[in-house]
């Protein structure tokens, strides 16, 4: 199975999960791309009523554009289910599950669209699921401001923070306008000691580290789509 064909596949059980009524997370990237497609098919083909918050302006337009009702945080303050993708997925030592997210940029309203949700669905492809969270770059999103002071106090954690840039050589900026530093951690031995130290900083606005949110992951590979309980 490709990766592509895994993020279609679990996008589609995630769709499951949604019923008549509910107000729905939607995520960003494109697993969530993938769920959105799906869930703009089945509210069409089911006439099924949902209400919807986006957690970037790329996955609004794309709901807006199939269909899907998607109105601000403040008017639908409370969502019954919020599914988005994850660039890592690992157990944390008290069994929840834990996150790298924000590869995509979205990390500061993925995280406020997650916290605002009563169930929180992780949708990924299995080559997302690891036994330690670092590989991949955690993200962190910066007040403009604050850069070279966030970027050196992160360096003298040890946490190599790298500038994002636009696929077009420019500096990557955010939906809410900010930056964004990568920071190559290398394994993440203490998740909550990591985000703790890194939330400490001023001018951080929010980092990649998602623990203890999600309920469940989805994880699709050759044997179909696993839950993993949080
Ligand atoms: C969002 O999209 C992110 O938090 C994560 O960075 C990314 C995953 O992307 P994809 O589904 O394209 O692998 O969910």
């Amino acid at each position: 199975m490709t990766q592509d064909e895994a993020k279609r596949l679990v996008a589609k059980r995630a769709v499951e999960f949604v019923e008549d009524g509910m107000a729905v997370g939607l995520g960003t990237g494109s697993t969530s791309r993938m769920f959105i497609e799906e869930l703009g098919a089945k509210v069409k083909a089911s006439g099924i009523k949902i209400r919807c918050v986006a957690s970037s302006d790329a996955s609004k337009a794309l709901g807006e554009s199939l269909g899907l009702e998607v109105v601000s945080l403040a008017e639908l303050p409370e969502l019954d289910v919020y599914i988005d993708g994850a660039d890592e997925v690992a157990r944390d030592a008290d069994g929840s599950l834990a996150l790298i997210k924000g590869g995509g940029g979205a990390l500061l309203r993925e995280k406020i669209v997650a916290s605002s949700a009563k169930k929180f669905i992780v949708v990924v492809d299995s080559s997302k699921v690891v036994a330690k969270l670092g590989k991949f770059p955690l993200p962190i999103e910066v007040i403009k401001m604050a850069l070279p002071l966030v970027e050196g106090k992160l360096t003298e954690l040890g946490l190599n923070p790298k500038q994002r840039k636009a696929k077009d050589g420019s500096v990557y900026l955010t939906d809410e306008n900010n930056y964004i530093l990568d920071c190559s951690v290398g394994v993440i031995e203490n998740p909550e000691e990591t985000a703790a130290e890194v939330r400490g900083i001023v001018g951080v606005v929010e980092h990649g580290l998602f623990l203890g949110m999600a309920a469940m992951a989805l994880v699709a590979g050759d044997d179909g789509v696993t839950e993993m309980q949080g």
